[in-house]
């Protein structure tokens, strides 16, 4: 059966770019594949973060993972530092990956400019996520379009390690969605929707209400001309409003551009808001029940890590034999 893992990090709110782009593939993929899905808090750690929330923000993250569908009967559900041994698997990794390689990440470049001192762990990431990738003999990786560079050096690095050291890891590759792969910034359209990026404004929370969601579609930026029309150049924000409506709906983007021939963008901000508050209704009304019962969450997340851990645990015996470690006795 086809293994799929991917994970997500407990920056700050669930948005509806990691919504569309990632978690609710993740919830379907667990009907047709063996999924395992992480709260991913050690990479979290590469950037400044407020320890006196981050557990918290982790803890949150997790049942709202579990209320936007994810079920542990059918998936591996945990969070990443609770099985350490992928901290092993990245130190020999590093030795894999080279630094020319690093430095061509474009998320490193980005969130690395224009910053006076940036650290080890940022430039490290991607070595990080490979670990976690290929410690779970991973065959997809569902992402938004963002992540797809991280996923093939991933790739690289098992092709690499396997002919250096025999066939020992599985090469995985990534799976991103027909609609919705990159979400934008409602307020900036050139920009993808982001948990880091202080745009409040642009940025649809999963647990947003009825009434902020309306209000953040209806201040949506447009486009000039007044046609609803899939152009992502000359149209980027009437664009991304439709890619949303057909994600919400479950239509393709032509079916949806059908649909409002001829609307106002009043009409159609009115309508695409609508489906986005229906879409997410489900998610919040779960997160709600799950908030009451934390320790149930908590129970789920050390079944999760146990199950994780065990196909781990195979992973690394085979990678400490294929590399040469002397195995203690
Ligand atoms: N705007 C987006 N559109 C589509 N997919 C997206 N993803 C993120 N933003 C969009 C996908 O969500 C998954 C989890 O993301 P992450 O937590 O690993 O962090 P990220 O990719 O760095 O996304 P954020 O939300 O913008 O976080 P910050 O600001 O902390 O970097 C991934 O599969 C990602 O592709």
């Amino acid at each position: 059966m086809t293994r799929v893992f991917s994970g997500i990090q407990p920056t700050g709110e669930m948005h509806l770019g990691n919504y569309v782009g990632a978690v609710r593939r993740w919830v379907d993929d667990q009907e047709r594949a063996e999924a395992i899905y992480c709260v991913v808090d050690l990479h979290a750690m590469t950037v400044p973060y407020d320890p006196s929330v981050f557990r918290s923000e982790t803890q949150r993250l997790a049942m709202l993972l579990l209320a936007a569908g994810l079920d542990p009967q059918r998936c591996i559900v945990f969070v990443q530092s609770h099985v350490p041994l992928v901290t092993e698997l990245t130190w020999i990794l590093n030795g894999i990956a080279t630094v020319g390689e690093l430095r061509r990440m474009t998320q490193f470049k980005d969130k690395s400019h224009g910053q006076e001192s940036v650290s080890a762990g940022l430039f490290d990431y991607p070595v990080l996520m490979a670990a976690d990738i290929l410690l779970y003999d991973t065959d997809e990786v569902p992402v938004g379009d963002d992540q797809t560079q991280h996923v093939e050096l991933a790739r690289d690095i098992a092709i690499r390690f396997n002919h250096r050291f025999g066939d020992t890891l599985v090469v995985p590759r990534a799976t991103i969605p027909p609609v919705g792969a990159r979400v934008k910034d409602l307020q900036r359209p050139e920009a993808k929707m982001s948990k880091s990026i202080d745009s409040p404004q642009g940025t649809i929370l999963v647990l947003d209400s009825p009434a902020a969601i309306t209000k953040k579609v209806r201040s949506a930026v447009t486009d000039s001309g007044s046609e609803v029309r899939f152009d992502p150049d000359e149209k980027p924000g009437v664009s991304n409003l439709l890619a949303l409506y057909a994600s919400a709906t479950g239509t393709g983007v032509a079916q949806a551009e059908g649909e409002f021939a001829g609307a106002q963008y009043g009409t159609f901000k009115a309508a695409v808001a609508e489906a986005l508050v229906e879409y997410l209704r489900p998610v919040r009304e779960r997160y709600e029940e799950l908030a009451a019962d934390p320790g149930e969450v908590a129970r789920i997340l050390a079944g999760g890590a146990a199950k994780a851990e065990a196909i781990a645990t195979v992973t690394m015996e085979r990678v400490r034999s294929s590399t040469g470690l002397l195995l203690p006795e």
